[in-house]
């Protein structure tokens, strides 16, 4: 047997004893690469005489071909045999639970919001919306707020543009806007009263305090007709705190000024404290609504009357769920807001 005989039989017995892909490479640097033995071999040609390259040469090329191709098929057994050794220690258990990756659920500020209104839909009152970014016009003037009211002052208002451009846009301090948008829309599509309505959402006072965040919630409710009384008023607010609570409690109406409102009051409720003691909580604003707001929309104050109240939702949801600090609703930690999903 020729010494490339000899290396190339030699060769084969060490690929198909190579157990790993590291020793595999081994050894194909140590025969093909640039210095390995079978390149030594073709390098070493040029010395033999001429009538023996030929054979010679041949005879390297079938051993070097070999080599490659006993190399290439053990690394395809070596990677199977990885493989099937892979997923034998993978199984998949597909008995176990799925992981699942929560469901989400309501804010608690929007589910105080939805119990409000679903009790307020069903005394008739429609839900509205309108503007987040509202004009003095809506925000204040339709709705009787003298020119130097303090509600109209910066520190109270975030008004959009401050540069004294006479642009007096601003994030709306309370939705009654949408109120006056809606007896406006009203009043153009040629309706009139009765009417009841509540607008819900946003609104923003330049306010930040331990009981107040700059951003929070209301729903104020609105109803006109041609004999509205204060006796509605009170009969209406007294049943929504009860369906709102579950409960019955002594209520007070205690009187109060509004701008656009008169009279004037505001709903205490007769709350049990922790400690067993009772205090007088207030839970909303309300009134007959002043007959400049009615004329402001189109609406004959001489034929119709009306009532309207405001309340803060985070201030429900804090009673509601037992909650002592505004700000936890706007923290977002899932750990407490969790709690009310
Ligand atoms: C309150 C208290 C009293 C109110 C009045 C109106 C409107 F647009 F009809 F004039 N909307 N909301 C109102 C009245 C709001 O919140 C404490």
């Amino acid at each position: 047997m020729t010494g490339i005989e000899e290396l190339g039989r030699r060769a084969l017995a060490d690929i198909a004893a190579a157990d790993t892909p590291a020793a595999l490479e081994q050894l194909r640097v140590a025969l093909l690469g640039k210095g390995g033995s079978v390149t030594a071999q073709l390098k070493s040609l040029g010395a033999l005489p001429a009538g023996e390259r030929k054979a010679a040469g041949e005879a390297i090329n079938r051993v070097r071909d070999a080599i490659g191709e006993a190399l290439g098929a053990r690394r395809e057994a070596l990677e199977s045999a990885a493989l099937d050794a892979r997923l034998a220690g993978e199984t998949v258990d597909v008995t176990l639970p799925g992981r699942n990756p929560g469901r989400g659920g309501l804010h608690p500020v929007s589910r105080t919001l939805e119990r409000i209104a679903g009790i307020f839909g069903k005394l008739g009152y429609e839900l509205a919306d309108g503007p987040e970014i509202e004009d003095d016009w809506h925000n204040f003037e339709a709705l009787n707020f003298p020119p130097h009211h303090p509600a109209r002052a910066m520190h109270d208002t975030f008004y959009v543009s401050a540069d004294g451009s006479g642009d007096r846009r601003l994030l709306r301090t309370h939705t009654s806007g949408v109120q006056v948008r809606y007896m406006q829309d009203l009043v153009a599509a040629g309706g009139k009263p009765p009417l009841r309505m509540i607008a819900a959402g946003k609104v923003y006072r330049s306010d930040s305090d331990q009981t107040h965040t700059p951003m929070f919630h209301q729903v104020e409710g609105l109803l006109v007709d041609e004999q509205a009384s204060l006796a509605d008023l009170k009969g209406t607010l007294v049943e929504f705190v009860r369906a709102f609570f579950e409960r019955d409690f002594e209520m007070r109406f205690r009187p109060s000024y509004f701008p656009f409102t008169e009279p004037s009051a505001e709903l205490d409720i007769a709350w049990q404290q922790p400690d067993g003691s009772t205090r007088w909580l207030e839970v909303l604003g309300c009134g007959m609504v002043h007959p400049s707001v009615l004329r402001n929309v189109g609406i004959d104050p001489e034929r119709h009357t009306g009532f309207a109240f405001g309340l803060g939702v985070e201030r429900f949801a804090m009673l509601r769920y037992g909650v002592d600090d505004l700000r936890s609703f706007f923290d977002n930690d899932v750990r407490f807001l969790r709690q009310f999903a």
